[in-house]
């Protein structure tokens, strides 16, 4: 896979030199690349940014920088290798994705993550300031597929914060970066509920055991405390995702748990159960 990112604060970007993803890239699972934006400007103060047309606070970003810059990304992938293995990654003639942090974009997901992980070359463009003159998202469009993300309902000021978790969430899922693929099955989101409580040695810490069942060899036993408790910590901190859950994925002790948190199976979708249901225990 193949990462661009352009910002005009490309040292925040050094990040991904570290830990994991700085591993894939040594190791050729991913190529990175970073820009800065000012290269492509053509003024003696470099500037990215002008007055908004119509008024308004703050500044936008100029489209001219935007286009050289993301021409030069496209000519730079287009002269590159292609997948590694022939099949493995996208179809010749793929458009590259270009990803626009924004707080007004499509939520990032684990879902988008996974989505993204099979594409060949990924473009991140961070905007600073009030945006990006729109009509470089429009230019854009003919040349990439163009996605429009936001993390969640809050504001950063610039999209590179954002670049470094999407980046992160996304290359871990790209084969061989995680050393054991299993740890990807277990995890929060994979199967649309939160992960269950961990535990280590040793069995009693500051007066505190560990839940007995975890000591008690018994595989079964385990896997359904675990199931319940990532079932009632669901329920309890994220509804959002009881409610997007497939019956259909849900057995007896499932609704069991669920019933005992006030939730409820009509038909093909899970529901807050009537007014006086009874609340669950928190996890
Ligand atoms: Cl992707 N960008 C910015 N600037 N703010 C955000 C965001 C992105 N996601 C949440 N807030």
């Amino acid at each position: 896979m193949r990462i661009d990112v352009v910002s005009i604060f490309p040292e925040y970007l050094a990040a991904l030199d570290l830990s994991l993803i700085g591993k894939a890239r040594l190791q050729g699972l991913l190529e990175l690349s970073v820009e800065d934006l000012r290269r492509y400007t053509t003024d003696r103060h470099r500037t990215v940014d002008d007055t908004p047309y119509g008024g308004g606070a703050g500044m936008v970003m100029k489209p001219e920088p935007w286009a050289l810059a993301l021409e030069d990304v496209l000519e730079r992938g287009a002269a590159a290798p292609g997948p590694a293995a022939p099949g493995a990654g996208t179809p010749p003639g793929e458009r590259p994705v270009l990803v626009v942090p924004s707080p007004a974009g499509e939520v990032f997901t684990q879902a988008v993550a996974r989505e993204l992980a099979e594409r060949e070359h990924l473009v991140f463009a961070c905007g600073r300031y009030e945006g990006i003159d729109e009509r470089v998202v429009d230019w854009a469009r003919e040349r990439f597929e163009v996605r429009p993300m936001s993390l969640g309902d809050y504001v950063l000021n610039g999209g590179e914060v954002a670049v470094l978790a999407m980046v992160e969430a996304i290359g871990r899922l790209v084969p061989g970066v995680i050393g054991n693929p299993e740890s990807l099955v277990e995890e929060s989101h994979s199967d649309g509920l939160l992960e269950y409580p961990v535990y280590t040695k040793p069995a009693l810490w500051r007066d505190r055991p560990v839940p007995e069942v975890l000591l008690s060899g018994h595989h079964g036993r385990i896997a359904r405390w675990r199931r319940d408790l990532q079932l009632r910590r669901t329920a309890a901190r994220r509804p959002d995702l009881v409610a997007a859950l497939d019956p259909a994925a849900l057995d007896r002790a499932d609704r069991a748990v669920l019933a005992e948190a006030g939730w409820t199976v009509a038909g093909d979708r899970v529901l807050r159960a009537g007014p006086d249901a009874p609340a669950g225990p928190v996890a």
